[in-house]
């Protein structure tokens, strides 16, 4: 018999929700129980591409905006084959960021449709689960102050907080809202939760397409 699929799980949210935290406790955690998974992020910064949008992000280089928009979502895809091979393996896959900050990211720039920002994205490996990891922009920047990045002021992440709540209206996709307020184990225990529940649908579904 052939393997049972991994799952693919997403965290999302805005900037210092903890999403890179809880991605590492996760793969550990379901590691530990005996569970193949493995993290990945996006904009994965290892790849030609990748390195592009990382001298973008670290204002290095200036990009134009629908440029850098299609090179995300390129950046997505030229690991779509690796991405469905380790799920067939059985791998449960935890992505850092995925299609929905793409959207929500450019679609918070003047100019740019939530519409128009969906359409390189549509077809990827759809998530069994994506889990928004919510914090209020006035707890965000409790937890201290914006790194030196392109994107990182509290003015730009409300605007991409909007476009992130239009994207959660999307019945197509299995939205979980995560209080990111709670101690870093109480997140975790609820990330876990609906985690294991999205191992065992996936083992039973295709994997599908996003947007589509
Ligand atoms: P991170 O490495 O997770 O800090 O992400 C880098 C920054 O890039 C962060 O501010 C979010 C933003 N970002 C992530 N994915 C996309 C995308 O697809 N499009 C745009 N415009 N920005 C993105």
């Amino acid at each position: 018999m052939a393997c049972k699929r991994g799952a693919l799980i997403v965290l999302e949210g805005v900037d210092k929700a903890g999403k890179t935290t809880q991605c590492h406790k996760l793969v550990q955690a379901l590691q530990r129980s005996g569970r193949p998974a493995e993290m990945m992020r996006f904009p994965d910064r290892t790849t030609t591409i990748g390195q592009l949008i990382s001298a973008y992000l670290e204002k290095k280089s200036d990009l134009e905006d629908h440029t850098v928009h299609l090179l995300f979502s390129a950046n997505r895809w030229e690991l779509v084959p690796l991405m469905k091979k380790k799920l067939e393996q059985g791998i449960t896959l935890v992505v850092d960021r995925y299609a929905f900050s793409g959207a929500a990211f450019t679609s918070a720039k003047p100019g740019f449709s939530l519409d128009w920002c969906m359409k390189p994205d549509m077809g990827l490996p759809k998530p069994d689960v994506v889990m928004f990891l919510q914090l209020s922009p006035t707890e965000a920047a409790l937890r201290g102050q914006f790194g030196e990045e392109r994107y990182e002021n509290s003015v730009f992440q409300r605007a991409v907080l909007q476009k992130f709540e239009q994207l959660m209206k999307d019945p197509s996709v299995n939205w979980k809202v995560i209080d990111a307020s709670q101690n870093v184990e109480d997140v975790h225990m609820n990330i876990k939760n609906h985690s294991l529940k999205a191992i065992t649908t996936a083992e039973s579904q295709p994997l599908g397409e996003l947007w589509q």
